[in-house]
């Protein structure tokens, strides 16, 4: 390891020094850029003039201009295990580690603070107990999601404050298995009533209602979750809060070929034994309209039968009676049923009513309304005109709105439930006592060739999360440095402040400006659009397209925004008739959420019939949104927050494909490569004085003073940590990343041997 860090020292300097053209001897190794963009490890055969020679793999020899060479780190570096090792910190030398290392199963690499996790698309034989235990008793310590968690879980008990796992990465990347993973080690603490268990079985019930076969992801969350997990003062796990955000509900009626609408309705259809689905009258899953749409029926690898069973039996185990799973399945089936009810027409200006036939009647039946129920709410709508209520009749394009509209409204109330029921079964109530590891499993940055009011809300919350990671890891970095007055070059970094002002600013920023136009009934996408363009354009990040677009300087990159549909989502409005015929029907899980909606108006309104909508639905999607979004933030600004970032190495979901140039777009997205830059140059472990001297004073060996400082100082020499390791500041000292590693192996080492001596002292007692 000395080695190592003379070399690295070496070369620091020495690449400060590096003349801007370059001359590299003979067997140098370097890369080089293949005709296809990717980059190949070569050796330099020659070099004449500003032309090199070059041998890649096997023999393949290439004739290039000097200066497009770089450097490439000695092989005594290939495949280390941070990339802060790296002498050479180039795009090619960092995408060429997270390969060297992919290649043999290595998935997990640290840069710097941040956990890197590659997507294996294969089963690798990193997990389970033996692993688990492994890191627990930290006799192995290659970067890892165990060692995340486990970090986690000594911080929150040495330090006593509450954690988080912040894990983000585009669809696709690993988000979801590696909170799995995570929420895996902290239940094999055991918490003693089984609660563990509990907590790891709210994930295939969440999946199945809210996970979705798309076309970058066989699995994909549709919702963004957090999960509290709740720790007693014993330090063992007492219970668990789950927060869902902004669940896709459009995909319930409506989704792109080769996509799958939510798991449960596969699940149901092929898994509900015979009584169930008589019961619910269910048809095969290519019989149902909201499912056929998209031709795709089937997922390789899944059997949804065989999950049908596994999310019942997690349904047992989170405590949802076995009358509330029949209820739940009616609400799946009736969604589906809903899709199947068609319209006749019965007038010349289009206006229509429900055709009274299987459809309609299951839906009837399993809602518990009446068939006249169900066409009044499909077919009119009470409007107030001029203070006068009069009935409207709705036409085809109308009543099929609605159909929708209530099937999506049925599927989320359904999803919100679900996530209430879990909630008050893992809930501690007065358990709780201590403190928590929160572990956040939200969308990363999107931008597609048409990105629409979902990637609008989802970038925007990415902006949110990564000004939480500048902030975390550079501003109040430097400024502890400052402070402590420790010797520090200040380092650049993108601070994205500019853009969150685009989003939040007020009366002038894009969420009030949609906000604002969403209340206007004349409003449209096109007078959206130009209104952003009027009062916007001077913005830096923003710039107006032509028509109904507008793009946005996200710190990922930019991206274009088709206003289409946004204002309807955003109002995203249940029409009053509606929730009042949920609330008529019998099935308990809709009245319910009638209730919840109704009491809402009531509060805030006394009039008792407001014929358009309830007023707990004033607050707009966005704003609700932003509102969930500032929660969050504040929760986890008052955690130690651990960093994962999920890479999907290529587009194709199998394993063993890296593709170089996806695999850097993402680094860059997520700030990879600019955190292990500033990590290096930085201190990021620090500790005062006096906890320094508390923690480690015992490992001296003579103790000539009790003043902190002299204790501290006394360590680092008897420990040989070099000064360039370290500095001391007025209050703190401050470490290069992997010191205070060694310093708490040789106490855990040195305490467990005490322990071992106390124990056989007892035994030898006895
Ligand atoms: V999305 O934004 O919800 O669409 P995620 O959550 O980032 O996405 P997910 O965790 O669902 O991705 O991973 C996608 C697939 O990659 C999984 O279904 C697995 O097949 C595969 N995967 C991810 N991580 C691992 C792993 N550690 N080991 C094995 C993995 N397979
Ligand atoms: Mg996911």
């Amino acid at each position: 390891m000395p080695f190592i860090y003379l070399y690295m020292f070496f070369n620091l300097v020495y690449n400060a020094n590096l003349p801007s053209t370059r001359h590299f001897l003979q067997k140098h190794r370097v890369f080089c850029q293949l005709p296809n963009g990717d980059w190949a490890l070569c050796t330099v055969i020659t070099t004449s003039g500003d032309e090199s020679v070059v041998k890649v793999s096997e023999g393949k020899v290439l004739r290039l201009k000097t200066e497009s060479l770089q450097p490439a780190n000695p092989e005594i570096l290939d495949g280390v295990d941070d990339l802060m090792q790296l002498s050479y910190l180039s795009e090619p030398s960092v995408l060429y580690n997270l390969q060297y290392r992919y290649s043999q199963d290595m998935i997990y690499t640290k840069a710097g603070p941040v956990l890197v996790a590659v997507n294996p698309f294969k089963k690798v034989a990193l997990y389970g107990n033996e692993y688990i235990n492994a890191y627990r008793n930290r006799t192995m310590d290659n970067p890892h999601v165990y060692a995340i968690a486990d970090s986690a879980l000594r911080e929150m008990k040495r330090d006593e404050v509450n954690q988080s796992i912040i894990i983000s990465g585009e669809s696709g990347a690993g988000k979801t298995e590696t909170a799995k993973i995570a929420m895996q080690y902290l239940a094999s603490l055991g918490g003693g009533s089984g609660i563990e268990y509990e907590i790891l079985q709210t994930n295939p019930i969440l999946e199945a209602f809210g996970n979705a076969k798309t076309l970058r992801n066989d699995n994909s969350s549709r919702f963004g979750k957090l999960i509290e997990i709740h720790f007693s003062t014993t330090g063992r796990i007492c219970g668990a809060m789950i927060q869902t955000f902004l669940l896709e509900k459009s995909r319930v009626v409506q989704c792109a070929v080769g996509e799958r609408s939510y798991h449960i309705f596969y699940q149901l259809c092929a898994g509900a034994p015979p009584a169930l689905r008589e019961k619910l009258n269910l048809k095969k899953v290519d019989e149902y309209k909201y499912l056929k749409q998209s031709c795709c029926y089937s997922i390789a690898g899944m059997d949804d039968a065989e999950m049908f069973r596994t999310v019942t039996e997690a349904m047992n185990i989170v405590h949802i009676s076995k009358e509330d799973q029949d209820n739940v399945f009616a609400m799946v089936s009736a969604v589906l049923w809903l899709g199947d009810v068609s319209f006749t027409i019965i007038d010349n200006e289009n206006h229509v009513e429900i055709i009274v036939e299987e459809a309609a009647e299951t839906v009837s039946r399993l809602l518990g309304c009446s068939i006249e129920e169900l066409n009044l709410v499909l077919s009119k709508r009470h409007m107030k005109v001029n203070n006068e209520n009069i009935v409207q009749k709705l036409t085809l394009t109308q009543a099929t709105d609605t159909r929708d509209a209530l099937a999506k409204a049925l599927y989320a109330s359904l999803f919100e439930w679900l996530v209430e029921q879990i909630n008050k079964s893992l809930s501690v109530g007065k358990r709780q006592t201590g403190r928590s590891i929160s572990i956040l499993d939200i969308y990363g940055f999107e931008s597609f060739d048409k990105n629409s009011f979902e990637q609008f809300c989802i970038n925007y919350a990415n902006e949110r999360l990564q000004q939480h990671f500048n902030r975390h890891l550079f501003k109040l970095e430097q400024e502890e440095y400052v402070e402590d007055g420790i010797d520090w070059a200040k380092v650049e970094f993108e601070d994205n402040q500019d853009c969150l002002n685009l989003f939040e600013k007020k009366p002038l920023g894009l969420l009030s400006l949609l906000d604002e136009e969403s209340t206007f009934p004349n409003a449209t996408d096109l007078t959206f659009a130009n209104k952003l363009k009027q009062h916007l354009d001077t913005n830096s990040c923003f710039r107006g397209e032509r028509g109904k677009a507008f793009t946005v300087r996200h710190y990922a990159g930019e991206v274009a925004y088709d206003t289409s549909g946004f204002l309807e989502k955003n109002r995203d409005l249940l029409h009053m008739d509606s929730i009042q015929f949920f609330a008529k029907c019998k099935l308990s899980i809709p009245q319910m959420f009638a209730s919840k909606m109704l009491a809402q108006s009531d509060n805030t309104e006394s009039v008792p019939y407001r014929p358009t909508v309830a007023d707990s639905q004033k607050l707009s999607v966005a704003m609700k949104f932003k509102g969930q979004l500032f929660q969050l933030m504040q929760r986890l600004e008052s955690t130690t927050p651990h960093f994962i970032r999920c890479i999907k190495p290529n587009n194709l979901q199998l394993p063993a494909i890296y593709g170089q140039e996806l695999v850097l777009q993402q680094l860059k997205c997520c700030g990879v490569l600019e955190v292990v830059r500033i990590s290096r140059s930085g201190y990021p472990t620090r500790m005062t004085h006096q906890k320094f001297a508390r923690r480690y004073g015992f490992l001296l060996e003579d103790v000539a003073s009790q003043d902190p400082l002299s204790v501290s100082v006394a360590i680092l020499h008897q420990f040989n940590i070099l000064p360039e390791m370290y500095q001391v500041g007025y209050t703190k000292l401050f470490f290069r990343t992997g010191q205070i590693g060694k310093l708490e192996n040789t106490r855990i080492r040195t305490l467990h041997g005490v322990l071992r001596v106390q124990s056989c002292f007892r035994g030898y007692q006895a």
